[in-house]
């Protein structure tokens, strides 16, 4: 041990807390994990301090949740397949306010904090954007004080593991509990049964009304994993509950009873299977079985839970909407609605308009997306075959609806055929986004530009019909995770200059604006830049053996790779300069180094071989000596949270080129510009409020916006015309599909090419190519001053304020939950640790 540090600690105090913490961490690994000092690995130190660091918050997390059921306050149920929290650790060192102790007390025992971080697994529960705004979300209600709750699933696989193998995506199952996960809490007495398949027999109560008996089903258990998620400076430590899937009793007894022993535990498994592994597909429906018995299983237990703490402390459900709040991360969860009209009905035995009454005014829905292919469809059959009572509720839910379109608007069939819940083609499926509309008090989008795209046309019916419940909220991220934990050297200066209540909250970085003129800040800024993009291109080299110069330009795109967010956009730029580097070797570039990072769903062709062309071109501009460090190509293995950690404080230059009109919000785009990263984006979700913040002067806008892409969509857009006329767009097309990048086999990258040049190129890059190639030409330019570059960082971190979740969670709070914030005060009896 060196103590040292601890005996010369002047403080009393102080130094009795240290000694807590580490008796603390000493009898975890010797009691919990059974290891000494010779037997103990990384991970059970690990381990060990996460215990250490749990019970304190255990502590809070008791009072929070007393206070809770004390004081009944109005609660808000968060529900949603996706919860992407990444690592825990540091981020709830840091809510708590105990970082600074736990570093001290570590480094007594001879351990560096900082690679204790690195041990620790993400928690990869969804895919990207959806899944970590519900994760920021949970830090943000915690820390305005909400009574919140996220409610999810414990998968046992999280998004799968990306490896790179000869350029291409390799994927990996993502055993995450494989090596525990100190920060659950089983709950074995919350086992709430959820039942499928089966078939509906009416018969008649006592006073002749109808009673619908769903029967012969296959029950599965639902058993809940609690994780305390504590806010920022408060006592406040909430619950995320997810579920996992236990066959029942009675399944075991009735099939082990059969005397096959190895077909009963083969069907145990199968039931068990529900809670396996998170679906990797994002922004397109997956439209299996499986995931369809997911929604439902994280519905009906969520629903049932809800009402059941509800009832420990009331017996009229008709209070149920001034207690309860239920929110709807997108539709996935949204068959919670007929579920709760299941429970109403059947269960409590209410009559229609009052259970109808009591959902709407319980639950609300969030969009997050447009692209028509996303809107989830389930197949009636499926319906009829699984869920057979709810298809009864749904088919009930759509009548009355649809008498009440007629009657507001009679005679347009159209309209009925549109509004309706049933999709009448030669497959009758259940359009869930309308049932989400039809269920719910509210309906928001995510961005003010996406919001008026669901008014105006994807829900425009909806909205013609209840104006009223239609409302914009503005994504966010939490500045602990992204700022202050991400980027410390950044949050250090910022700290410096105006204190830290940016911490709490983030409008103060508008302060900032006042240093982006001071010679001596804006020294320091660049000189933390640099820190930042050293430790990244330390990272590269270990992982790509590519060595990048530190003075480039880091320009960065990394997210999901999908066609409609145009990576491919962003390849023929790298591909253009290339051409003019090899065309005038001796000409003055501003050099680049080009990050990529993201996952493709497993399934998505063009996707993966978008990652194969990256990694192409990559080899081939890499190791041309005539380029040298003018221009690196790499693309980042197995974008997580944890990388997204270290890619954002060290970038210059973020891409936000997506199609305008297509993306819902995005967030990555607010995570570059908090950690002052220039944006060079389209007109489309966040990014024109992130310019209406910044200014236009500092952000570089190119391209179409939504109405231009709709009006050229609407007089047909023909990419052949944008080909011919532009020499360079031209060449960098005929390369890729000539084979340039794929010499031992030519024909790889034509199915790319063919996408643009002959299946209608529909994100239209080529109609904005020449506008992007001159926007990075302005890029470039400005690089050169960079003086000027920092000051324009300096104030797009300065513009930040809006962006922080607080802000998203506050306006959710008040204008859709009707929530107030409650102070938790701590009680004191009971302590080990104070
Ligand atoms: P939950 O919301 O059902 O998980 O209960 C959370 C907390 O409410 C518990 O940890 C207790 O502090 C409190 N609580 C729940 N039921 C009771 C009760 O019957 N008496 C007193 N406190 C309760
Ligand atoms: O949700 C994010 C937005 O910032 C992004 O713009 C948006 O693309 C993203 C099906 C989705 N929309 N839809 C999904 C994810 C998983 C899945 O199975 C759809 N993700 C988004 C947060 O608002």
């Amino acid at each position: 041990m060196h103590d040292d540090a601890l005996l010369n600690s002047p403080d009393p105090a102080e130094l009795d807390a240290l000694m807590l913490i580490i008796k603390s961490f000493l009898e975890h690994l010797e009691y919990t994990l059974g290891k000494d000092k010779y037997s103990a690995t990384r991970h059970d130190i690990f381990n060990a301090l996460s215990y250490a660091v749990r019970d304190r918050m255990v502590e809070r997390w008791l009072d929070t949740q007393q206070a809770y059921y004390n004081e009944d306050p109005k609660r808000v149920y968060y529900v949603s397949m996706e919860f992407l929290m990444g690592r825990t650790l540091e981020n709830s060192l840091v809510n708590l306010g105990l970082l600074e102790q736990f570093r001290e007390a570590m480094n007594s025992l001879g351990y560096d904090l900082d690679q204790l971080f690195d041990q620790e697994q993400d928690a990869g529960l969804g895919n990207g954007g959806l899944g970590r705004l519900a994760a920021c979300f949970l830090d943000s209600m915690a820390t305005k004080g909400i009574p919140g709750y996220g409610y999810g699933i414990r998968y046992e696989y999280g998004i799968f593991r990306q490896n790179i193998v000869d350029g291409s995506q390799v994927e990996i199952p993502d055993n995450w509990l494989r090596y525990r996960n100190p920060w659950e809490l089983d709950r074995q007495e919350h086992l709430h049964p959820v039942k499928f398949y089966g078939r509906v027999v009416e018969r008649k109560d006592a006073g002749g009304k109808p009673v619908f008996d769903w029967v012969d089903t296959e029950d599965v258990m639902a058993m809940a994993y609690d994780t305390p998620t504590p806010g920022y400076g408060t006592n406040t430590v909430n619950t995320m509950r997810l579920w996992t899937a236990k066959s029942t009793r009675e399944f075991d007894l009735a099939f082990f009873n059969e005397g096959n022993y190895i077909r009963a535990v083969e069907k145990k498994m199968v039931t068990e299977n529900i809670s396996k592994v998170l679906y990797p597909a994002d922004n397109v429906p997956e439209g299996k079985e499986l995931r369809f018995k997911q929604e439902y299983f994280l519905a009906c237990a969520t629903v049932y839970d809800v009402i059941y703490r509800f009832r420990k402390t009331h017996d009229d459900l008709r209070l149920l909407p001034t207690k309860v709040a239920i929110q709807l991360n997108d539709t996935h969860p949204a068959l919670c609605i007929p579920e709760m009209m299941r429970l109403l009905l059947d269960h409590y035995r209410l009559d229609w308009d009052t259970a109808w009454e009591i959902t709407t005014k319980t639950f609300a829905y969030t969009n997050h997306t447009i692209l028509p292919e996303a809107l989830e469809k389930w197949p009636v059959w499926f319906f009829e075959h699984i869920l057979p009572r709810h298809i009864q509720i749904i088919y009930e839910i759509n009548d009355r609806f649809l008498a009440e379109v007629r009657k507001r608007f009679p005679g347009d069939t159209g309209k009925l055929q549109r509004m309706s819940l049933i999709e009448e083609h030669w497959e009758r499926k259940v359009r869930m986004a309308n049932l989400a509309i039809v269920g719910s008090h509210s309906v928001n989008g995510v961005a003010a530009l996406h919001t008026e795209i669901l008014k105006e046309s994807v829900f425009r019916d909806f909205y013609e019909m209840f104006p009223g419940r239609f409302n914009n909220k503005t994504n966010g991220i939490t500045q602990r995770r992204w700022l202050k934990c991400a980027n410390p050297g950044q949050a250090a200066l910022i700290t410096d200059v105006i204190g830290d209540g940016w911490v709490k909250e983030l409008y103060e970085l508008t302060r900032l604006g006042d240093h982006a003129a001071d010679p001596a800040f804006v020294a320091q800024w660049r000189q933390v830049k640099r820190e930042n993009k050293e430790r990244l291109a330390r990272y590269i080299l270990d992982h790509n053996c590519v060595q990048v110069n530190v003075d480039s330009l880091f320009d960065c795109q990394v997210k999901r790779i999908h066609e409609y967010k145009r990576q491919l956009l962003n390849v023929l730029h790298v591909i253009t300069l290339y051409n003019r580097i090899k065309a005038n070797p001796a000409g003055d570039f501003v050099p680049r180094t080009v990050i990529f990072s993201g996952k493709a769903a497993p399934a998505y062709f063009i996707a993966k071989l978008v990652i194969r062309l990256i990694n192409a071109v990559g080899d081939v501009v890499n190791n041309d000596p005539e380029i040298g460090d003018r221009l690196k190509v790499v693309f980042l293995a197995n974008y997580s949270v944890s990388l997204a950690e270290r890619i954002f404080p060290a970038a210059d230059l973020s891409e936000q080129i997506s199609t305008a009109g297509t993306e819902a919000s995005g967030t990555g785009n607010m995570k570059f510009a908090l950690n002052g990263a220039l944006t060079i984006g389209t007109l489309d979700g966040a990014n024109i409020e992130i310019m209406e913040e910044v200014g236009r002067d500092n952000i570089f806008i190119f391209g179409m916006n939504a109405a231009e892409v709709e009006e050229l969509r609407r007089k047909g857009y023909n990419p052949r015309d944008w080909y011919g006329r532009n020499a360079e767009l031209k060449k960098v097309l005929d390369m890729i599909a000539e084979g340039r990048f794929s010499p031992d086999n030519h024909d790889l990258f034509r199915p790319i090419v063919d996408t643009l040049l002959n299946q209608g190129d529909y994100y239209m890059l080529l109609a904005d190519y020449a506008s992007y190639i001159a926007a990075q030409e302005e890029v470039a330019r400005l690089y050169l001053d960079q003086d000027e570059w920092a000051r324009k960082a300096i104030l797009n971190c300065a513009g930040m304020g809006k962006f922080s979740s607080d802000r998203t969670i506050a306006e959710y709070a008040r204008e859709i939950w009707e929530v107030e914030p409650m102070e938790i005060r701590p009680v004191l009896e009971f302590r080990q640790h104070d």
